[in-house]
């Protein structure tokens, strides 16, 4: 292991010697009153085509169409198409910011300030997935993350790098686990519509590379976000009609038995459905429970903003003010550390289970992230 502090020491002798060099990631550090977290409102939408095209508009946008909630249960075989009809998008093509930049550059009108120094009214600019693992993090025990934070005219940008541990994983990832994924996105396309009254077709192809995005705006206690989510539908009848209320995260999940079992999903799985959802306020999660032999054997919707009364009961459990304050402080740590405004400067925030935030500075380095054509667009 690397000394991160010492390189970030040699490499960046001007940072105020007063900056903490880490940030910890203990739960009690940070079990304090829920921060104010202002209510995500929509700025605009993309998708992504199955050739992951750009487009600037809702074409790939899905309705939300569930079997009817009487009579038995489904009847949705999840390995259907696993090996005839599935287009997998390519894991190992790095697309960073990229799509987001794009939206960001074609609408930059909506997003400017009077401060010419500063053409985005935004402190920080990300994927919502990126948010979800920060929000997680102080109960995560497995997987480590990687962040590159640059800043670019008055605005951090955060983008993921692989970790070594991940890119193993997904090489040496089991056909098993491949094949769970696939179910994953076939519940999607067996409880989607391509038209508000339309029902589902599952006969069709399950393209992975195939989006709809929503573009977020948020604050977090003084933090501005700018963020964009992946968006599985919508539901045309929801009693929250507006963007993002009205969309609808689907997830799949093993059927349970026992008690132990859900107090388990509660404390392992629902933390990361519950931030992935209440960041861009997506109002509810539907869940589809698979049997052994890869059928639906129940749904079950949950509200995400009701998901606290769930696991409050459990007094080992993780605790929503616990994520959204540590979020906030990594925030807080990003905006002391990165002070140098460098589209090819690159802070490295890295980040293993059992260890405290660190980072390393990188210049002109494979880190870079910010594409020269935003560059140039933003300078404009
Ligand atoms: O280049 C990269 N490494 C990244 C690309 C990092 C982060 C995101 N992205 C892409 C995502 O794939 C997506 O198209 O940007 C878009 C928005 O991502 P997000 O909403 O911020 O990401 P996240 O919340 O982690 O994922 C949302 C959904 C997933 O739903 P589930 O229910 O599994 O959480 O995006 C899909 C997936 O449906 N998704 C992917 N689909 C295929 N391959 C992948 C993937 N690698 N990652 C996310
Ligand atoms: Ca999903």
């Amino acid at each position: 292991q690397e000394d991160h502090e010492g390189e970030s020491k040699a490499k960046h002798p001007k940072t105020d010697s007063k900056a903490p060099l880490t940030l910890s990631v203990t739960p009690s550090l940070y079990d304090a009153p829920f921060p104010f977290y202002r209510r995500p409102a929509e700025m605009g939408q993309f998708s992504l085509d199955a050739k992951r095209g750009f487009h600037g508009d809702a074409r790939q946008l899905r309705y939300y169409a569930p079997p009817p909630s009487e009579g038995p249960s489904p009847g949705f075989d999840l390995r259907d198409g696993y090996r005839d009809r599935y287009v997998r998008r390519g894991g190992g093509i790095r697309e960073g910011l990229e799509h987001l930049l794009k939206w960001i550059a074609q609408n930059r009108k909506q997003l400017q300030t009077e401060d010419k120094g500063r053409p985005l009214n935004t402190d920080f600019v990300t994927w919502r997935g990126h948010l979800t693992k920060v929000l997680t993090t102080p109960y995560e025990a497995q997987e480590g993350w990687l962040f590159a934070v640059t800043l670019f005219r008055g605005t951090l940008y955060i983008s993921e790098f692989e970790t070594e541990a991940a890119r193993k994983q997904r090489e040496q990832r089991s056909e098993l686990l491949k094949e769970l994924m696939y179910m994953g996105y076939k519940f999607e396309q067996y409880m989607c519509a391509d038209t508000p009254d339309g029902i589902p077709d599952p006969t069709g192809v399950v393209n992975t590379n195939e989006a709809f995005c929503t573009v977020i705006r948020s604050r977090l206690g003084n933090h501005s976000l700018l963020f964009s989510g992946e968006v599985d539908c919508t539901d045309p009848r929801s009693p929250w009609p507006d963007p993002p209320s009205c969309y609808v995260e689907l997830k799949t999940s093993k059927v349970m038995h026992s008690p132990a079992q859900r107090r388990s999903f509660y404390r392992h799985k629902l933390i990361k459905w519950w931030a992935q959802s209440f960041l861009p306020g997506v109002s509810r999660i539907v869940a589809g429970y698979r049997g052994p032999d890869g059928s639906v054997v129940g749904l079950e919707s949950f509200e995400t903003m009701k998901i606290f009364q769930l696991i409050r009961e459990d007094p080992g459990c993780w605790k929503p003010a616990v994520c959204m304050n540590f979020c906030a402080a990594f925030l807080a740590f990003l905006k002391t550390v990165v002070t140098e405004d460098n589209p090819k400067l690159v802070h490295l925030f890295a980040w293993d289970p059992g260890h405290p935030v660190s980072f390393t500075v990188h210049q002109d380095s494979q880190y870079c992230f910010l594409p020269d054509w935003y560059v140039e667009s933003l300078s404009a």
